[in-house]
């Protein structure tokens, strides 16, 4: 056979490895596959590399987690030579490093740009997976990577009127390339989740008025970014090896861990002080699991709350629009608490509105603007910061199906269901990089992507080793997974969070499962590394 795979149109070429998705965790599969000797090809729906940090241009974007945390740890030199210029890094900065590891590595030559991938299906009696995209036509390989990201498919907002809209729409996670001008505009945003709280404070510098709509509040600590000195970086590198380890072994993949077993440790006072220790140096992290307890017991996680709330009335001179500010039976934690740089500030701004949509609803968008409950607001600009169709987004919106053609969509129709949120009964030959029922979304996504490339590249030696071509997760290892996933998440104060993305409650319709595991990464990471040492038992092999 031998046509060249990047030619388009269908192609009986047979690779070994198929990946979807050129952001972190493609790029560095594609890596420890070409280590393996394996023929591996990426196909990404992007012009170039990045995954979310590709789409996501919205001016203020920042990761919330420090830079030289928030990087590949697999490669001692490029770890040692990739210079971050900031304390959290800003999106062109981390697409700079992802462009900067594309190169360093040659991934290009092997990853087909501008491929969507639409349907993936296997060919049980080949052992064959094949794969359609977009502009490229199908692709076949033994095995298949979904490397596609758990925030990447915006959700649908599902406000009526919306293509009415005659002004200026953007989604932030569709963010124009080239830079949009708010100068004298009036603006309206749409959500306050950590998208939100990072561009409405840059948009509220130029636009003429700007409204923020919002339905719940976030909590957020200021994130004192600042720029790192030469004396940062060489401290850093000094002990970059037990950083790491730190955060392999961590509950979310920083070097954050509890002082304390529980909040009640502490007097009121030192605990106060505590909470401004990690406040004022924008460790929102420390401060979101400050305690063992924190997201177990209520009244512990009470005094977090309260806290954060004293810190929103400061910072907001008005106590009506800070009271609005101020999350109303939310657990801190049990969403990721956003780090800002003006965030509640902005709402002592002359040119900025807070509307509470609950109060005062969205009846819906108009060809001028927003009209709600209480009347009409004129804009030229709408942005939906509105989230994402989380967890399971991307991997439901290909038609995927496995053994004897059945579909993932009808097999996560009540609920994604995976071993380890690596594999998927029924499915043979596919892994999921952080899928739902692992970590992922609940961690620094670097150290997660990490280990689950790490865990995939070992299991596809040990096939080789043992002259295997097929895996499928048991179903009754995959069931006990989903049970003891949502027993532990049962034990904590997240499912109690009935409004959010974690349990799919943002998106109309989408069964409310509870999808991270959230024993911790460094629970999780021993768990899977056994399963591997003890040659694989749940997963099945031919
Ligand atoms: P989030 O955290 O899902 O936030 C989305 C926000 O949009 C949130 O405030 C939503 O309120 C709001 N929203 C969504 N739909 C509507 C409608 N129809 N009307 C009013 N408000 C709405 O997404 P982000 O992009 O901010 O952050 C996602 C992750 O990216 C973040 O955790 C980081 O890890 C990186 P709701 O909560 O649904 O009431």
């Amino acid at each position: 056979m031998n046509r060249d795979p990047l030619a388009s149109g269908v192609t009986t070429d047979l690779l070994d490895v198929l990946i979807v998705g050129a952001g972190w965790s493609g790029m560095y599969m594609l890596h420890r596959c070409r280590e393996l000797g394996l023929r591996a090809r990426v196909l990404e729906a992007a012009p170039s590399v990045g995954g979310a940090w590709y789409w996501n241009r919205y001016p203020g974007l920042r990761c919330d987690v420090e830079s030289y945390e928030y990087s590949y740890s697999f490669d001692q030199s490029l770890q040692r030579e990739w210079v971050w210029s900031e304390r959290f890094p800003s999106q062109p900065e981390i697409l700079a490093y992802a462009n900067h590891v594309a190169d360093r590595y040659d991934l290009r030559r092997d990853i087909e740009f501008e491929a969507r991938v639409n349907a993936a299906c296997f060919r049980d009696d080949e052992c064959v997976w094949e794969v359609t995209a977009s502009r490229i036509g199908t692709r076949r390989a033994r095995f298949l990577v979904m490397a596609t990201g758990a925030l990447s498919i915006p959700k649908k907002t599902d406000i009526p009127g919306l293509d009415d809209f005659g002004g200026t729409l953007i989604h932030t996670a569709d963010w124009p390339s080239e830079p949009v001008d708010f100068t004298g505009k009036r603006v309206g945003v749409i959500g306050t989740g950590s998208t939100g709280v990072q561009v409405i404070p840059v948009i509220a510098e130029t636009a003429r008025q700007l409204h923020v709509f919002q339905r719940t509040p976030s909590y957020s600590v200021p994130a004192h970014n600042r720029p790192l000195t030469e004396e940062d970086r060489t401290r850093t590198l000094e002990r970059y090896d037990e950083i790491r380890h730190i955060q392999r072994t961590s509950a979310i993949g920083t070097l954050a861990k509890p002082v304390a077993k529980s909040a009640f440790d502490l007097d009121d006072a030192a605990r106060r002080e505590l909470y401004d220790a990690k406040y004022g140096k924008g460790l929102a992290f420390e401060l979101m699991v400050a305690f063992e307890d924190m997201l177990i017991n209520e009244e512990a996680n009470r005094t977090a709350q309260e806290y954060l709330a004293s810190r929103i009335r400061e910072r907001v001179k008005d106590p009506a629009v800070a009271d609005i500010l101020i999350p109303k039976e939310q657990f801190v934690g049990t969403r990721r608490i956003c780090l800002d740089t003006g965030y509640y500030e902005t709402y002592n701004r002359d040119n900025v509105t807070l509307k509470d949509v609950v109060r005062d609803p969205i009846r819906r968008i108009t060809r001028e603007g927003v009209e709600l409950a209480s009347g009409h607001i004129d804009l030229d600009t709408l942005v939906l910061a509105t989230g994402f169709d989380a967890m399971t987004g991307a991997l439901l919106a290909m038609d995927i199906r496995g053994t004897g053609g059945v579909r993932l969509r009808e097999r996560w129709s009540q609920g994604p269901r995976s071993l380890l949120g690596l594999a998927i009964h029924g499915f043979p030959n596919l892994f999921t990089i952080t899928g739902p029922g692992s970590p992922a979304v609940f961690s620094n996504m670097f150290v997660s992507i990490e280990q689950h490339v790490e865990w995939i590249a070992d299991c596809l030696a040990f096939m080789q080793q043992h002259g295997h071509s097929r895996i499928e997760a048991g179903e009754a290892a995959q069931e006990a997974w989903v049970g003891h996933v949502s027993e532990v998440a049962n034990a904590t104060l997240f499912p109690r969070d009935k409004h959010s993305w974690y349990l799919g409650a943002n998106v109309p319709g989408k069964p409310r499962v509870f999808m991270p595991y959230v024993a911790g990464v460094g629970v999780y990471r021993e768990y899977c590394t056994n399963v591997a040492k003890q040659g694989y038992p749940g997963f099945e092999f031919a």
